[in-house]
Order: structure tokens, then sequence, then C-alpha cells
């Protein structure tokens, strides 16, 4: 009997439990106990077939990702042992399967003889995600079950599937409703009755041989992966194992499998996505609000603004079927917002993302009103209007006198002060700023920024609704942009300065979209608009001092009349009726004639100094963030950017990637591009310090 591996008997059936909270986990103890009660149960006389299932919520989520990389992920018994080692049984091993399967949990599952699986159950080897491969015979065991192309399907999205499609391609031999363990024992019972033996996955080999000779199967794939997943290894690497399997005896194609896994797990492009993967699991943990704070319920919601924004809001709530008040100025905005509403998620049925029963019930989700008397029983009203701070603290005061105690207030602000907001309300505690990413009803991102005196407990409720919303809240402090956005500001003011310096903007924006990113900036500002930006810069003209360095372009760009991809012209022009950006003479003519008014002379600018000069000072604002407590820990930044900016995740994050260049470095360049570009590219005092010390932003 092991803590984490447990055995009993059944009659003629040996039940092995995993039992090694929170995922049952396959680390060096549950291996070492599945061995143990696996030999129990081999050498004892009165058994006759065996099951495996998992305790509590799941059969296993794999391997422990955190052994990844240290000495115990080397530790016999390895995994690819223990299930050499239930293939191998001469008594049948059926997997019992609830909750997940998934990575190393599935290949042991695809090891056993047998395999049932709850209706509900969901079945997978998302090791991509991860950077790796499956690394304990996934790659073979899986495509001789259910042939290549699904395998190759499978193993290339790593998505979790639900158990009634892993039945339907002879995956799961049977699918069961109630308790894992019951429905193993019945079915074992069932073997031992039909004298059904083992059937090892490794002798199955007809799907194997029906691809053989047939290498389009694994180009075409080839391809499809390339494009889909730009610069990443890991799908071209599940491939390659893939294709070892069908043209390579199983023994050493599983050894090649072994090596390309060990290859995978330590590259830095693995490291980065297990960072990720780590990363948006600890950005809930907020240091000052315990996991057991109960947050305020949130049955009905009020959106005060039906303009993109608020229209986008209405929608996050509507789909997570909140009922929600939208209120507008007057009724022809009302009427024009909620028409709007309408029509985008028309356009999702046409798309055949949802059905008309779907559509039926969000809109039903959404009612307009011009009174804030109607908003006096919502448990959370988020304002969405202009950013002008004045019109927001006489909403504000508005709220504190309509609405019921212990409702929410908050603000969909991206930049302004929301202590000042607060300050106008008799319950300062109540507010709280939500940041949501436009399209709000689509972008995984909410900035959940927290007021000097905001409650823990609404807190607690705002980390709670960015999961009913299906969003990853991050929280962060009150400054101009919060986290995202003042980054943002820093790589946008260098991505302009560079075209002042010789680049032009399509040359800017591939150098940043071979680096991973979905767009380079001058696409995306054309995609989001260039009013906001203008409006802001304007704003800020005041306090900037008269010598920084500033660039105009966009500014005279927008005077123009050219505000983005919905005036068919920006930064690029748009044919009528697309999305393609293509350059246009008349902003590259301005470009240049801008470089000789400042007395540039204009330069040849390779990829390498795009990305450095566009990403390093975006780290060094990430990193003056860090030492101002606007973020609570780097990788929160990375949460940031991985989900509001689309950072690529297999370079893990603007912080983590910092550290796996080096501090060092990054901040010697910094000092380079102080002297040559001036004070607002000093280094921040934490990176600083950190390169002196040889440390990086995770090791605070
Ligand atoms: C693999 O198997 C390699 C093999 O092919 C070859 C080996 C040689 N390890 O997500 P949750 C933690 S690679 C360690 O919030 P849910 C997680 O960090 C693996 N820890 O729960 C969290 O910790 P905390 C391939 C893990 O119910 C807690 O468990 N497998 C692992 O929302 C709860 O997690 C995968 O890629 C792990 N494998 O979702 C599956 N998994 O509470 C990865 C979770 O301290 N896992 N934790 O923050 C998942 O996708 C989800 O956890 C799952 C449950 C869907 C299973």
């Amino acid at each position: 009997m092991s803590r984490v591996v447990n055995c009993s008997e059944h009659g003629a059936v040996a039940v092995i439990t995993i039992d090694s909270p929170p995922v049952n986990g396959l680390g060096h103890a549950v291996r070492k106990g599945l061995v143990k009660c696996l030999s129990d149960a081999l050498d004892n006389n009165m058994v006759e077939a065996i099951v495996v299932h998992g305790a509590d919520k799941m059969f296993s989520a794999g391997a422990d990702i955190k052994e990844f990389g240290s000495e115990l992920a080397f530790t016999p018994p390895l995994l690819t042992e223990v299930i050499n080692m239930i293939e191998a049984s001469g008594k049948p091993v059926v997997a019992a399967i609830h909750g997940v399967a998934a990575g190393g949990g599935l290949e042991l599952a695809l090891g056993c003889h047998y395999r049932l699986a709850a209706n509900n159950a969901r079945l997978g080897l998302p090791e991509v995600t991860l950077g790796i491969i499956p690394g304990a015979g996934g790659t073979q065991r899986l495509p001789r079950l259910v042939g290549v192309p699904a395998a190759l399907d499978l193993i290339v999205q790593g998505k979790l599937n639900p158990a009634l499609e892993a039945h339907n391609i002879g995956l799961v031999d049977e699918l069961f409703e109630g308790n894992a363990a019951d429905a193993g024992i019945a079915y074992a019972n069932k073997l031992i009755v039909d004298a059904a033996g083992p059937r090892p996955t490794r002798n199955q080999n007809a799907h194997i041989e029906a691809a053989r000779g047939k290498p389009e199967i694994f180009e075409e794939y080839r391809l499809g992966a390339q494009k889909k997943a730009r610069g990443m290894h890991a799908p071209l690497a599940a491939i390659e194992s893939i294709e070892n399997a069908v043209n390579l005896p199983f023994d050493e194609s599983i050894e090649k499998e072994r090596e390309i896994f060990d290859r995978c797990v330590e590259s830095d492009q693995s490291k980065a996505m297990r960072h990720a993967f780590f990363a948006e699991r600890t950005v809930s943990k907020i240091p000052d609000v315990p996991k057991e704070t109960p947050p305020r319920k949130v049955d009905s919601v009020a959106v005060i603004g039906c303009g993109t924004m608020g229209q986008g809001i209405s929608m996050a709530f509507a789909n997570a079927s909140i009922p929600v008040k939208v209120l507008e100025a007057d009724q022809e905005a009302l009427d024009a917002g909620l028409a709007k509403i309408e029509k985008t998620y028309n356009s999702s049925v046409e798309k055949g993302r949802i059905s008309t029963e779907e559509r039926d019930h969000v809109i039903s989700m959404i009612t307009g009103t011009l009174e804030y008397a109607d908003l006096a029983d919502a448990d959370l009203v988020v304002e969405a209007v202009f950013e002008e701070l004045e019109l927001k603290k006489a909403i504000f005061s508005k709220l504190d006198q309509v609405c019921n105690p212990g409702a929410i207030l908050a603000t969909n602000t991206s930049t302004l002060d929301i202590n000042e907001v607060a300050a106008t309300t008799s319950r300062p505690g109540d507010v709280i700023g939500l940041h949501f990413f436009s399209p709000a009803h689509i972008m995984r991102l909410l900035e959940i920024v927290r007021g000097e005196k905001t409650g823990a407990d609404v807190i607690a409720t705002a980390m709670a609704l960015a999961k009913m919303l299906r969003k990853t809240g991050v929280l962060v402090g009150v400054c101009e942009g919060f986290v995202g956005n003042r980054m943002l500001l820093a790589y946008l003011r260098e991505a302009y300065f560079l075209l002042e310096e010789g680049a032009l903007p399509q040359q800017v924006d591939k150098a940043i979209y071979d680096f991973g990113f979905p767009m380079g900036p001058f696409t995306m500002l054309d995609m989001a608009g260039l009013t906001v930006g203008y409006l802001i810069r304007q704003h800020q003209a005041g306090t900037r001092a008269t010598d920084e360095r500033y660039s105009d372009i966009e500014d005279r760009i927008v005077e123009m009349g050219r505000l983005g991809q919905k005036t068919g012209a920006g930064w690029y022009k748009y044919e009528a009726g697309t999305r393609k950006p293509a350059a246009d003479d008349m902003i590259e003519e301005m470009i240049v004639e801008t470089s000789a008014n400042l007395s540039i002379k204009r330069r040849e600018i390779s990829n390498q100094e795009i990305i450095e000069r566009c990403l390093y000072p975006l780290i060094n604002e990430g990193a003056k963030i860090l030492e101002e407590g606007i973020a609570i820990r780097s990788s929160d930044i990375d949460v940031v950017w991985l989900y509001g900016y689309g950072f690529p995740r297999h370079h893990g994050g603007p912080m983590f990637w910092a550290d796996l260049i080096g501090t060092d470095t990054i901040h010697s360049k910094m000092v380079e591009f102080e002297t040559e570009h001036g004070n607002l590219m000093k280094p921040a005092g934490l990176l600083e310090e950190l390169a002196k010390q040889g440390k990086g932003f995770g090791d605070i």
C-alpha cells in the first residue's frame, strides 16, 4: 500500500486507485506505487483481472509537469517502464476513466488492454501545448488504436476530446455512467467470464500498415502545422514521431520518441510554455485575499453606455447567461447599440458559431433602459462610457445614490485614476476597475484594477466573475494605462521612432509577426482604430516635457481622416470589403519626408534591431511596473501579454522571455539605447539590480 496509489481486491479483480491530489499527476511516488500495486496483483493467484482508475475528480492529468527538469523526472521507474509493465501483464488490465485522462494519464490508459470512459470524461494528449510531445508511448500506441490521421489530429491539436468522440474513433471500448471503479470491476468480471485475455496495443498493427508508404499524409499535415503553429517546434516533432511509428519497429520507434521528448523538454520553447501553464494558474492567487474570501453574488448586471465597449461587455455577460440592463443617454443611441448587438449575434449564427436558439437566449438576456433608477437592483454595474474623468465622476455619484448597498460599482476605464472615481461615492470599498479588452465578448483578458480602498470581497468577486465569463482575470494596481497599455505605449513609441530612423510599417510588422505575434503594431493599430490613441496623446500633450522625443506621424495620419481599417485607410490602405493591409506610397513618402524634416539620415534597420527596440523597452516598463507594485508578480505581466496582446506563448510572455535572454543582456542594451536615443530608454532600477545580481524576474 502506498499513500498515493492504493490497491484493493474485489473477488477476482484487483483495483488499483491513483490517489494523488489535485490531478493524480504521475510523479515519481505515483509511478513507484503503480509498480508496487501491479506487482502485488500479478503475484496474487486469486487475481484474474486488474482495473486502474483515479480517485476524486479524474483519472489522471498526466506526468507531473513540476518534475520536468529535475532529477525525479529521470528516477526509475519511468512512466514508460510502468506502461510497458502494464502492457506485458498476463492478466487483462482495464483503464476506467472518469473526469480527465490527459497526456501521460491517457498514455497509461493506452498501455492498458481495455479502456472504459465515463460519458462526461475528456481524453487527450495536450503535450504540444507544453512544447513537448507525448513521451510515454502516446505517439506509438494512439495511431495503432485510432489510425494515423485521427492520431495526428489528436496529438498535433492537443485538445481534450469528449468521451463520445473517443469512443467513435476506437480509443475507448465502452462508455459508462456512474462510478469508475464499479464500471471497471463489472467490465473486468465480464472479461474473466469470456476468458478474454490481454490485448497489448503495441501488437495492433493494422492501422500502422495502412499508412505505411504514404508519406504524403505527413507532408500535408506538416505544411498545415507549419502554417498554424508558426515557429513552434512541438507539433512538427510530434508528426516526426508518429511517422516513425509507421516506418520503424515498435521498440526502435518508442526509443526515438523518448529522444524527441527529451530534446523538446529541454528546449526554451517548452520551458516558456510550461511557464505559461503555471502562470495562468498562479494569477488567481492574491496574497492578501485568501481563497476562502466569500465573493458577493452577481446575479444581475448593469452596463452604462452602449457604444463599442458597452456592447461587447453586455454580450460577455449575456454569453454567461447573466442578465444585463444596458443604460444609454438617449433612445437613439440605445436603439443603435442594441441593434448592433443583435447584428453581431446574427452574424455568429450565419457563421455557424451559435444556433438560432442560443442567439435568442443571449439576446433575451440584454435589455435597455434610459433611467438610472432601473439600475437599483443590479449586483454589479460596469460603466463603459467615454474616457472623460469628469463624466465618469458624475456617473459614479449618481450610481452611489441609486444602487443597492453591496452593489459593486466598476469602471471600464483604461487610463483614468480609479481612486478619484471611487472618491465621488460614499462607498469606495465597492469600487473597482474592470478593464475589458476590445472586442470585450471575445478577448480573454480582464485587467481587474484595485483601488486604494477596494474591499477584499470585491476583488474576490471580480476574480470569480472573470472565470464565469471564461476570461483570465489579472489583478493590477492603479497607474496610467495599468499593466497592458502602459507597456504597449513603450512598444508603440519605439515602433514609431523606428519609422523616423529608416524602417517602414510593413518591415516592422513583419519582424514582429515573425517573432510570433499574430500581427505587428501598425496592422494592430489599424485594426483597433487610430482615434482612441490620438485622443489620449492629445490629452497627454500638456504633460509631455518639451525636450521629450515624440513622433507625430500617426497624429497626422488621423488628421487626414485615415482612422484605420474602418475607414479603409490608416497606416495601410484597404481595398473595399477587405481587411488585408496594403502598403501605401503616400504613407511611405510621408515617413521619408518626416525623417528629412527631422534631419535624421535614414539607415538600414535589421529585424533583430526591430525586436530589441520594440520589446526591450516594453520589458523595461514591465520592470518599473513590478518595482512600483502595480503587478503582483512578473508572471502576471506575462499573462496580461499572452491573453491581451497575443505575445507568442512559446516565448512565455515578455518577462519570462527577458529571463531567457538574460536581464544583464537586456540591461546593457537599454544602457546603449539610452545613450543613443535619450532618457525614455533609461533602464529601470529593478532591471539594473537584477542584472547586477545575475538574477531574472522569475527569481523575485
Ligand atoms: C505529460 O504527460 C508528458 C508525458 O507524455 C510523458 C512523460 C514522460 N502536473 O488546471 P487546474 C496542477 S505532460 C503538475 O486548475 P482544472 C495545476 O497547476 C502533461 N501539476 O484544474 C493546479 O495547481 P494549483 C500533460 C498539474 O480542474 C492544480 O493542478 N498533461 C498538472 O481546471 C489544478 O489544476 C496536461 O497537459 C500536471 N500535469 O483542470 C494536462 N495538471 O492548484 C494539464 C494540473 O497549485 N492539466 N496541475 O494552481 C490540465 O489541463 C488541467 O489541470 C486539467 C484540470 C484539465 C487536468
